[in-house]
């Protein structure tokens, strides 16, 4: 019998009746075979086999949220007044990192004791911005008064906020339109506000696109022109604020960019980062849950090329800065419900899998993709993808270690994702079936010894579902061979 094995932008044909599928991170593992001649399809069987590559450690800061920069016109929003969105960042994660940026954060205001640092380009900027959707992405109160701006009062609040949640802040400054001068006193607030809090500045958000956007840039618009500019930010804030922290180039999509910007930064800058949707635009019918739920490629090579800048780079650590199911906005009845939640954890885990040191999942308002979502009179509505991400989040501060997923080529073909971490003495594994029918899972080795005494499990009523999807504990399986329910992930852990 033919078997395929479809590794990372490799196919093999082989002659044997059992394969073995192993990614390149060697964590990620999907089962591929034929599907069987029977009609009745049968369980689908796979064993889960510990490997010995150490895939590094999970920083404990690397669950992050991303948010349209002028959300911040209502300095009431990121404040610790705000008291259900604290208990959600603090629920979602104990150390998170909040990053500022999208497409409306080259296109905000800012207004100072010295004004708002008024140009012609940025009035126009502004102007144009109101016209985008991603207003959507703001609170309803933003949404209302497009002509707000960025205050040192919401900088002030926002850094109480950081304090209260005990999270980070990755801060976007508006290179769009916006100017060096503007830059350096916004950054002055942010610095003194957020202090030990701040993560990096980022300047721009997804230059790499600007060229197509004659209010920013003209064409063509390529890197050295960007990374002239850039520098150009980084000194007019370093002279006032001579430490301040950098991050970039926060591309849309643009690998190269990054390698070459870590190439250039040497360790003046602190971190390397782009972006990620899974799919889009959301506009296209073939954007579905059973292609969300599929193995993505895209994501099998950015992680080569985040690799391999880092790998270029003065030690410096990779991080999606902003990204999510699908560009567009996202997609109704997949972006907003259990569909995400089961991409979220599994994406999450495969980043980290690949030496991410952080994801940062865009949304805000009642935007579809948007983890936490404002609610009836701006109450806090977690949405199916935050309990996705808690999921993840388990690994936070876990070194992450291979296994492999081998299976029947006989049985048809599984969908399911397996990650193993230990911490100490203590083990994990998640298994995520991404698939709808159940698979029975053999674990061997040292993960089948004892059996685990703990586990998680996230689940919801169907793909669609936007209510009842939960991350729960539930009794361990009591032997090494168990059944996954389809559309389930499942964490076990042995202390
Ligand atoms: C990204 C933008 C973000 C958008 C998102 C989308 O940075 O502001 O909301 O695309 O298309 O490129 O949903």
């Amino acid at each position: 019998m033919k078997l395929r094995i479809l590794t990372i932008g490799i196919s093999l044909n082989l002659n044997r009746r059992r394969f073995l599928f192993l990614s390149l991170a060697g964590a990620t593992q999907l089962v591929r075979g034929v599907t069987s001649a029977r009609a009745e399809p049968s369980l689908k069987k796979v064993q889960i086999v510990m490997g010995e590559e150490r895939l590094g450690l999970v920083p404990v800061d690397y669950t992050g949220l991303s948010y349209e920069a002028p959300q911040l016109y209502n300095p009431a929003y990121f404040s610790e007044t705000n008291t259900s969105l604290v208990e959600a960042f603090r629920k979602l994660s104990s150390h998170g990192v909040l990053r500022i940026g999208g497409n409306l954060s080259d296109v905000t205001r800012w207004k100072g004791p010295n004004g708002d640092f008024s140009t012609p380009k940025q009035t126009a900027g502004i102007e144009y911005g109101k016209t985008y959707w991603e207003w959507k992405l703001t609170d309803p109160s933003v949404r209302a008064n497009k002509d707000g701006a960025i205050t040192p009062e919401a900088i002030r609040t926002l850094g109480r906020f950081l304090r209260a949640t005990d999270w980070k802040l990755i801060y976007g400054l508006n290179f769009g339109c916006g100017s060096a001068e503007r830059a350096a006193e916004e950054a002055m607030y942010v610095t003194q506000e957020a202090g030990d809090r701040l993560l990096a500045f980022q300047v721009g958000n997804e230059a790499d696109f600007f060229g197509g956007r004659p209010l920013f840039r003209q064409k063509p618009y390529d890197f050295d022109q960007y990374f002239r500019e850039y520098g150009e930010f980084v000194d007019a804030v370093r002279a006032r604020i001579p430490k301040a922290p950098f991050a970039g180039p926060d591309t849309a999509t643009n690998m190269d960019w990054v390698d070459r910007f870590g190439q250039r930064v040497g360790t003046s800058a602190v971190m390397l980062s782009s972006h990620f949707y899974a799919m889009g635009p959301a506009k296209d019918p073939s954007m579905d849950a059973a292609f969300l739920l599929s193995h993505n490629k895209r994501l099998d090579q950015q992680i080569q090329q985040a690799k391999q800048a880092v790998a270029h780079s003065d030690g410096l650590r990779f991080r999606m800065t902003e990204g999510n199911s699908c560009f567009g906005g996202g997609k109704p009845g997949v972006s907003d419900a259990f569909a995400s939640a089961l991409w979220g954890a599994d994406y999450m885990l495969t980043c980290a899998s690949g030496g991410y040191c952080g994801v940062n999942l865009h949304g805000g308002g009642d935007g579809l993709y948007t983890p936490i979502a404002i609610g009836e009179n701006l109450s806090t509505e977690l949405r199916p993808l935050y309990f996705g991400m808690q999921f993840a989040e388990q690994f936070a501060g876990w070194e992450l270690q291979s296994c492999a997923v081998e299976g029947e080529a006989s049985e048809g073909e599984a969908n399911l994702t397996a990650f193993l971490a230990h911490k100490g003495k203590e083990r994990q594994l998640a298994l995520i079936n991404k698939d709808g029918a159940p698979v029975e899972v053999q674990l061997k080795g040292a993960i089948g010894v004892h059996h685990a005494g703990h586990a998680m499990r996230l689940s919801g009523p169907g793909l669609d579902a936007k209510d009842g999807v939960t991350l729960a504990e539930v009794k361990a399986p009591s032997g090494s061979t168990f059944s996954v329910n389809g559309y389930t992930a499942l964490l076990l852990r042995w202390r």
